[in-house]
């Protein structure tokens, strides 16, 4: 059996084909592309025609790769961002970037008109800045004709299936990050959308995971030079309800970190956790594939990395992955410390100066060198991933033996090390390649030759090699703990 999968994370997309073979997953990786975003005057978009473009190279290179006999095909990808159609069905505008700031201010706004507490127990879903929500209100705001035409919204992997398909379909797990889908009611609120004037009509009610939805088009056909078409199924298009699928735990009750752009610390629970202190510690509940749902926090995550390493590479002066493990080991530990969730961190101009200002705002040593920014950073959010991870076991009341670590996050073997310390547990680390493998197996649930998470979690563990990290040093990462607690004020 033989299905493709396409992964979109927010810093690069892949095409990789899923084969069972004797009880073993096989994946190949046969396309990798860079996800760039395109800033155009006020605003960041995603560039999503040269999305689309490299998905129909990804086929292309399938069929080139012989591999003619495609059972099915499906795309996960980054959550709460959208496109919207148009009466004709045309894409009415380029999609914006979560990271776009039209939605500064607008958390405060939209609570003038509604709770917070009334949304949080009405979604189950954490404020962030970057939700649908408040794109969509930033959006009615500035009184975009592209909101006041839309006919339908599409989240982005809807909106790709669409350009393949022609069929219009929004997947469930995505449509939960929009922070506008009720999981009592089991569709979109539309007490939210009407308090806030937003267009009710423009939503469809969500389709599971596992779904066949379409096929190629005879055009795309056509143009890729397919003798015949292949099937498109819906799987936890978030990617990260993908990336936990995929999630090699042998017990029911575990936790993980999905470790990319962002790092999503968490853990699987059957129904929403939704009262007053998931509240105040502002956790959500995302919805998972097989009707579980994920209780989980998300942490900024490698992007502070990423942006380091894009302004010394704008600046003359890039360093490569090894070189900056190899700097942090020199540097003194948690010297400097900042919380990787501050506002400050979503989109600056320049990240290594907002550590610093951050540090002299906090009234600590300043980093200077690129050793010790990166320690900084990965001290940060292995401290950061402790501090969730306690809160999260109040909330279940489960103590987690170890965490589960996956997604391309996981070959930097230092945050990985570092995390089991600040957690004083083991870590295990694997599959690198967790959304992609986690919407391979959901299409195999779709096709039928899969018949569980259970079954699917066993395949992984049988599969893949998984590394583990033992805790080290615990006195000296406890007393790290103090200081970063105090400089977050807890
Ligand atoms: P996303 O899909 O969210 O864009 P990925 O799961 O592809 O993210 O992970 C990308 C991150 O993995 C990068 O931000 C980078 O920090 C990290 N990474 C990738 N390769 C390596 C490596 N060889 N060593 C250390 N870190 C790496
Ligand atoms: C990770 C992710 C995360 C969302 C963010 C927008 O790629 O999907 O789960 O919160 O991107």
């Amino acid at each position: 059996m033989t299905v493709l999968a396409f992964d979109l994370g927010a810093s690069g997309g892949r095409g990789i084909i899923g084969q069972l073979e004797n009880n073993t997953l096989k994946i190949r990786e046969i396309h990798r592309f860079s996800n760039d975003p395109v800033q155009i005057g006020d605003h960041l978009h995603w560039d999503i025609l040269r999305l689309f473009y490299e998905i129909k190279q990804g086929i292309l290179k399938a069929r080139r790769l012989g591999y003619t006999d495609i059972e099915s095909l499906a795309i996960d990808s980054w959550a709460v961002d959208f496109g919207l159609i148009d009466k004709n069905g045309e894409l009415l505008a380029n999609p914006y970037h979560y990271r776009d700031l039209h939605t500064s201010g607008m958390i405060e706004e939209i609570h003038n008109k509604i709770t917070k507490e009334e949304i949080f127990f009405k979604t189950g879903i954490q404020f962030m800045q970057i939700n649908t929500i408040y794109h969509l209100y930033a959006m009615k705001k500035a009184k975009s004709i592209a909101l006041k035409e839309a006919d339908t919204l599409l989240m982005i992997p809807d909106l790709l299936r669409y350009f393949l398909t022609g069929e219009k379909h929004s997947e469930y797990t995505n449509s939960t990050t929009t922070q506008l889908y009720n999981p009592t009611q089991g569709n979109w609120d539309e007490d939210i959308l009407k308090t806030l004037d937003l267009p009710t009509e423009i939503f469809l009610r969500p389709v599971k995971p596992g779904t066949k939805v379409g096929e190629l088009t005879p055009s795309i056909c056509n143009e890729l030079g397919l003798s015949t078409t292949i099937p498109v199924l819906t799987v936890g298009e978030h990617d990260t309800a993908s990336a936990i699928a995929a999630v090699p735990a042998s017990n029911e009750e575990y936790a993980y970190l999905s470790c990319g752009t962002w790092s999503l610390l968490g853990t699987e629970v059957k129904e929403p956790i939704i009262n007053q202190l998931a509240f105040e510690w502002n956790v959500t509940n995302e919805g998972g594939v097989n009707d579980t749902f994920r209780l989980l926090k998300n942490i900024m995550g490698l992007w502070i990395i990423q942006e380091c390493h894009r302004t010394w590479e704008k600046e003359g002066d890039p360093i490569s992955f090894d070189e900056q493990n190899e700097l942090a080991t020199t540097a003194k530990p948690f010297r400097s410390l900042i919380d990787p969730d501050d506002a400050m961190f979503i989109n600056p101009l320049h990240m290594p100066k907002q550590i610093q200002n951050f540090c002299l705002q906090t009234n600590q040593a300043v980093p200077h060198t690129k050793a010790e920014i990166i320690r900084c950073i990965l001290d940060s959010l292995a401290m950061k991933y402790r501090f969730v991870l306690e809160k999260l076991e109040s909330l279940t009341e489960v103590k987690y033996n170890g965490l589960h670590m996956v997604g391309g996050g996981i070959q930097n073997t230092l945050l990985c090390q570092f995390t089991s310390n600040a957690i004083n547990r083991p870590v295990l680390a694997g599959p690198i390649e967790a959304s992609s493998i986690g919407n391979i197996l959901v299409q195999f649930e779709g096709l039928g030759r899969i018949k569980s998470l259970k079954e699917a979690r066993e395949l992984v563990r049988g599969s893949f090699p998984i590394k583990s990290y033992q805790p080290k040093d615990k006195d000296v990462w406890d007393e790290g703990y103090q200081t970063f607690c105090k400089i977050l004020g807890c």
